[in-house]
């Protein structure tokens, strides 16, 4: 090998697949929140998996760290590099092919630089569903959402995206690639290694390519606006649609009245689809793998008795596509509207189902007793129990002085997600921003474990350095 690491690097990889021009690198360098901006040398972008492979061999001769990135979406920096200048980040961004596409096993096996959007037209295309979804999956990959096990907005019906997931294509920390691509729905030959690298957030190795589970693409959707008068009534109403049908209930989506707000203001061509606002909102959707007729009336039945019993104040059925798609926006476009309105704290956090009305009771208290004014944006899947709890400074606190406290912020909501037996991160990970959280909730026997596994499969620590583990 060359004595200078990036000389063999730009060798390998060409001119496509190499970029060291300081400008070109600052769109890899930072994160989507702007919490952090590392300095890498340079950003590979190889061809396929077998060049990837080669690149992770000379990387870690040379001692140079690997950030795995896709779409640079993560809420918690876990695809940005450190500041160290000894880290290059690793896009997937070429590696984007449908590799196989099979509608009788109802399997995709696609590979990660693809966006999850471009998986789910795939499937579409060949009339079935990737039944996984999330906001950000115009630009989210496959890489990155397998990495980081996201879960969405149909994680009550189908699963987080470990799930979904029937083989893996995954390049180690010394350049070896493991190739575990079987499409198999039974397979009990050791241990289950995709699922150890699932979820890893790259710091077990390089995921290049996936099979992916299926489902019969819906015939028959229903999509549901309604407006509710507190967290009670929502877990009510939640618990009355899964006993209606639990194979029809798609997804279930809790909207509290200050994140509703920002997006009315922040998003354009955005319009709340009720003649009042509430307090609290509910988007729910139905969807049947069959053309059946009434599937609406039936949900509009399971409304009306809603109504009756006080858990829904008001509620619309969308009549169109396009009032399906308008109502979906509301729920989306959350994160982006809280991003134009400013500063925030995010805690991406879970409670069991059953106590998600408690948590919302008592995580506003706790941060208003930490920090009178201060504004709460909650939202998020409360169908599996996982509420985006995020927070802005009280009116006229500088943003700065805000953020400066976001460790105490935190520290208080997840008082409240302890005491309920939750988690302090539901599905964004632990990235770069919750690993000093780990020793506290994970120490112990499964620290102790996970720093294991990573010692064997990455034992020179060249794999995504400083994510997860603390
Ligand atoms: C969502 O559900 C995403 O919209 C983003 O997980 C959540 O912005 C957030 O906190
Ligand atoms: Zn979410």
């Amino acid at each position: 090998m060359s004595a200078d690491p990036l000389a063999a690097l730009a060798a390998l990889l060409g001119p496509r697949g190499l970029i060291t021009e300081a400008a070109d690198i600052v769109p890899y360098a930072e994160d989507w929140r702007h919490l952090y901006r590392g300095a890498p040398p340079a950003v590979l972008r190889p061809a396929d998996t077998a060049e990837l492979a080669a690149a992770v061999k000379l990387c870690a001769k040379a001692g140079l760290g690997i950030v795995p990135q896709g779409g640079n979406t993560s809420m918690v920096g876990g695809a940005t590099p450190s500041e160290n200048g000894r880290e290059v980040v690793l896009s997937l961004a070429r590696l984007n092919r449908v590799r196989a596409l099979d509608p009788v096993d109802l399997s995709l096996t696609i590979e990660a630089g693809a966006t999850l959007k471009a998986a789910q037209d795939a499937a579409a295309e060949a009339g079935c569903r990737l039944p996984l979804s999330i906001a950000s999956e115009g630009s989210a990959t496959i890489g990155g959402v397998l990495s980081t096990n996201a879960g969405g907005n149909m994680t009550l019906r189908y699963g987080n995206a470990r799930d979904l997931v029937l083989g893996l294509e995954v390049v180690l920390a010394d350049g070896r690639v493991w190739e575990g691509l079987r499409r198999l729905r039974k397979d009990n030959t050791g241990y289950c290694l995709r699922q150890i690298f699932l979820g890893a957030e790259g710091t077990l190795g390089v995921i290049t390519a996936a099979v992916l589970k299926l489902v019969p693409a819906p015939q028959a959707r229903v999509v549901a606006f309604v407006a509710q008068p507190n967290p009670e009534a929502a877990l009510a109403f939640l618990n009355r649609c899964q006993r209606h049908d639990p194979a029809a209930l798609t997804a279930f989506e809790y909207m509290g009245e200050h994140g509703m707000s920002l997006v009315l203001r922040h998003i354009p061509d955005t319009a709340l689809p009720l003649a009042h606002p509430a307090a609290h909102y509910a988007l729910v959707e139905f969807s049947s793998p069959r053309a059946e007729p009434g599937f609406a009336e039936t949900v509009e039945e399971v409304i009306a008795a809603a109504m009756t019993a006080g858990e829904v104040l008001d509620a619309t059925l969308a009549a169109s596509e396009g009032q399906a798609r308008a109502m979906w926006r509301l729920r989306e476009e959350h994160a982006e509207a809280q991003k134009r309105a400013g500063a925030s704290i995010k805690n991406d956090v879970s409670v069991p189902v059953s106590l998600v009305p408690e948590f919302l009771r008592a995580a506003p208290a706790a941060c208003a007793a930490l920090m009178p004014g201060i504004r709460v944006v909650a939202f998020g899947h409360l169908g599996d129990g996982n509420i985006h709890f995020n927070l802005r400074p009280p009116e006229g606190m500088a943003e700065a002085d805000f953020l400066a406290r976001d460790h105490q912020v935190m520290d208080a909501v997840n008082g409240v997600v302890r005491l309920l037996g939750g988690s302090f991160s539901a599905e964004h990970g632990v990235g770069r921003l919750k690993t000093y959280m780990m020793p506290e909730w994970r120490g112990g026997v499964e620290l102790d474990l996970m720093r294991a596994l990573k010692a064997a499969f990455d034992p020179e620590g060249v794999m995504n350095p400083g994510k997860v583990l603390p």
